[in-house]
C-alpha cells in the first residue's frame, strides 16, 4: 500500500508558466493516472531556491538558475502513485532538452538546458526533501480517487 502512496515534487518553472504550459504538463500527469495531492502558483524567494538547489550551490551556473527560478511565478505541486518519482523523471526527460525525446515535457515543449520548464525530484529521499521544503503538511491533502481501483 504504502508503495502506491510515493509521492514527488514537480515545479513548473517561470518559463512554463509564461510560456502557457501550465494546463498541458498537469494534463500529463493526471491523464498518467497520477493523484494530485498539493498545488500552489508562488512567487519563490531567492532563499527557498538557494535550499532547493544547495547541491549545485558551486556550479558556474548556480546565480543564474537562482535568477531564471525567481523571475516569475512557479506552479509548484506534489503528485502521488505507484513509482512516480522514477516516472516522472521519465516524463520529464533529460535535463537538457536538446538529450530529450519527443514525448517527453522537455523533449516537446523547450530548446534550452538554461530554460527547461519543468523540476521533478530525482529521488524518493530528495522528493521528500522537497516536499516539506516547499508544502506545510497542512497544505498537503488526502482522498481516495474513484480512479484507484481502476490503476491498481
Ligand atoms: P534536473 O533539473 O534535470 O534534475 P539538475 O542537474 O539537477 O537537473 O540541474 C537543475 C537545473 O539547473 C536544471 O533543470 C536546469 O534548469 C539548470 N541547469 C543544469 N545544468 C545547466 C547548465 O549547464 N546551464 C544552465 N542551467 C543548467
Ligand atoms: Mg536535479
Amino acid at each position: 500500500m504504502a508503495e502506491l502512496q510515493e509521492r514527488t515534487f514537480i515545479a513548473i518553472k517561470p518559463d512554463g508558466v509564461q510560456r502557457g504550459i501550465i494546463g498541458e504538463i498537469i494534463k500529463r500527469f493526471e491523464t498518467k493516472g497520477f493523484k494530485l495531492v498539493g498545488m500552489k502558483m508562488l512567487q519563490a524567494s531567492e532563499d527557498l531556491l538557494m535550499q532547493h538547489y544547495i547541491d549545485l550551490k558551486d556550479r558556474p551556473f548556480f546565480p543564474s538558475l537562482v535568477n531564471y527560478m525567481s523571475s516569475g511565478p512557479v506552479v509548484a505541486m506534489v503528485w502521488e502513485g505507484k513509482g512516480v518519482v522514477k516516472t516522472g523523471r521519465v516524463m520529464l526527460g533529460e535535463t537538457n532538452p536538446a538529450d530529450s525525446k519527443p514525448g517527453t515535457i522537455r523533449g516537446d515543449f523547450c530548446i534550452d538546458v538554461s530554460k527547461n520548464i519543468i523540476h521533478g525530484s530525482d529521488s524518493v529521499d530528495s522528493a521528500k526533501t522537497e516536499i516539506s521544503l516547499w508544502f506545510k503538511s497542512e497544505e498537503l491533502v488526502n482522498y481516495t480517487s474513484c480512479a484507484f481501483s481502476w490503476l491498481y
